[in-house]
């Protein structure tokens, strides 16, 4: 297995957890570019959106679950937060892995991430 996030979520390679369950992993980005720069990521393997299906299609309502409680716990509620979801090439996805950035902690920029 060559997925550097599968490797993660099996703890071959350390991550910095800021929540895990049963489904889903959130971490610290190791390249941060906001204050607050975590990636939620489902524990099973998907490439991306692109891979899955109606009837997997609830793991990405249970990740805005996790993110909802984390912007929460943060105090970014209050302040405000981006999500991003990069898909593909032209979308710039690095890891093919699905993930979701989760950013906050400074005003943003379109330009960030
Ligand atoms: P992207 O959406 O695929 O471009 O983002 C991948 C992110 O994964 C990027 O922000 C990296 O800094 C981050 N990352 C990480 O946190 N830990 C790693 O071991 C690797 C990438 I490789």
């Amino acid at each position: 297995m060559s997925c550097i996030f599968c490797k993660i979520i099996n703890g071959e390679i350390p991550s910095n957890k800021v929540y895990e369950d049963d489904k889903v992993l959130a971490f610290n980005d190791i390249n941060p570019v906001a204050p607050f720069h975590v990636l939620v990521i489902p524990k099973k393997h998907y490439e991306s959106i692109l891979d899955i299906n109606d009837n997997d299609m609830e793991i990405i309502a249970h990740i805005h679950k996790v993110i909802n409680k984390l912007v929460k716990e943060n105090g970014y509620d209050k302040t405000g937060f981006r999500i991003i979801n990069n898909c593909g090439n032209d979308g710039c996805q690095e890891v093919k892995h699905i993930h979701y950035h989760v950013l906050a902690g400074k005003k943003l920029d379109w330009y960030d991430a």
